[in-house]
């Protein structure tokens, strides 16, 4: 056991610079208005919650040459003040639920939370494989590329040194995938990182892809474990607004059985709900995604454990 009390604190990180589309900086404040807080103090976790209201004053000029990404000094700057906010709150022992905003805000919650773990594991919920380095990203939307800074596979690009690689690649597992670059397949093949598709999921079921992937990532089920879930994860029937909706994904359950099975190990410390853009798609859309990640959140911190 690494945490210390029952207690979440919620880092919202409004924020939609790591992709073009706005929409995605509201993500926090609905799945707030939703109840999320409510629900968790309900479930008898002390609670305590920073929205980051003001982070996009951040944005500082960018240089013309940004090297391929799409204003990366912003994303830079928001992240790293992020992360230590993050650290902060992970090393005080309490559990740290960050909503996104963009993925890219995944450097941000890797570094806070490794910093405190640095034995900790990764499990990737996407659609994506968000391991685009500055040189293979096709887009230049940084919220394809958090991985590769933080396993240190990216080259080194002069906004993000402060970046540690405190994520090593056989700490990170992926579950989901369906949409990957031949340049990030070729990443996560050179690099022996593991990976369960939707292929894999089909093919095995989820209840044997979360055992597989724990048991790569955690064998002896000792080390700390953190979640980053891209609702884009989720089949666009069940998570409709989201920015970069793929098909054939995880259904309801399969999302919720992942989350519920890691809190059932009674090893995660943390956990990030990203990428739900409630701009997009239709009023009912919307309350669909919002309330499927408020769920996925309670999932996370046990609500389904009897
Ligand atoms: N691989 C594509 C890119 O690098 O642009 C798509 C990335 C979408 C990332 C979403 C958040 O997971
Ligand atoms: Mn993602
Ligand atoms: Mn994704
Ligand atoms: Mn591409």
């Amino acid at each position: 056991k690494f945490l210390t009390s029952k207690s979440v604190s919620v880092v919202g990180v409004p924020f939609n610079g790591g992709q073009p589309r706005t929409g995605v900086e509201e993500g926090p404040i609905r799945l707030v208005e939703f109840g999320l807080l409510e629900q968790f103090r309900e479930m008898g976790y002390e609670t305590e919650y920073e929205l980051n209201e003001n982070i996009a004053d951040l944005r500082p000029a960018e240089d013309p040459d940004t090297l391929n990404l799409k204003q990366p000094k912003y994303v830079s700057a928001v992240t790293r003040v992020v992360s230590q906010q993050i650290l902060k709150r992970a090393q005080e022992g309490k559990f740290v639920l960050t909503l996104g905003g963009d993925h890219s805000v995944a450097l941000a919650t890797v570094s806070g939370v490794f910093g405190a773990y640095p034995d900790a594991c990764l499990v990737w919920v996407d659609a994506h494989a968000d391991i685009n380095t500055p040189a293979s990203t096709d887009s230049g939307n940084i919220h394809g590329c958090p991985l590769s800074f933080l396993t240190g596979i990216a080259d080194q690009h002069p906004d993000f040194d402060w970046v540690q690689p405190l994520l090593k690649t056989n700490r990170l597992v992926y579950i989901g995938l369906r949409d990957v670059d031949e340049a990030e397949k070729k990443i996560i093949r050179d690099a022996g990182i593991k990976a369960f598709s939707m292929h894999h999921v089909d093919k095995f079921g989820i209840g044997q892809v979360v055992e597989m992937a724990l048991n790569h990532v955690n064998p002896n089920r000792d080390l700390p474990i953190h979640l980053s879930f891209d609702v884009d994860a989720l089949d666009p029937s069940v998570a409709p607004s989201t920015g970069t909706p793929v098909r054939g994904g995880l259904t309801f359950r399969e999302g919720h059985y992942i989350c519920e099975a890691i809190a059932e190990t009674g090893l995660l410390v943390a956990a990030d709900i990203m990428e739900v853009n409630p701009a997009l798609e239709d009023t009912d859309s919307v309350f669909q995604t919002v309330q499927v990640g408020c769920s996925l959140a309670r999932c996370c911190l046990g609500e389904a454990l009897l």
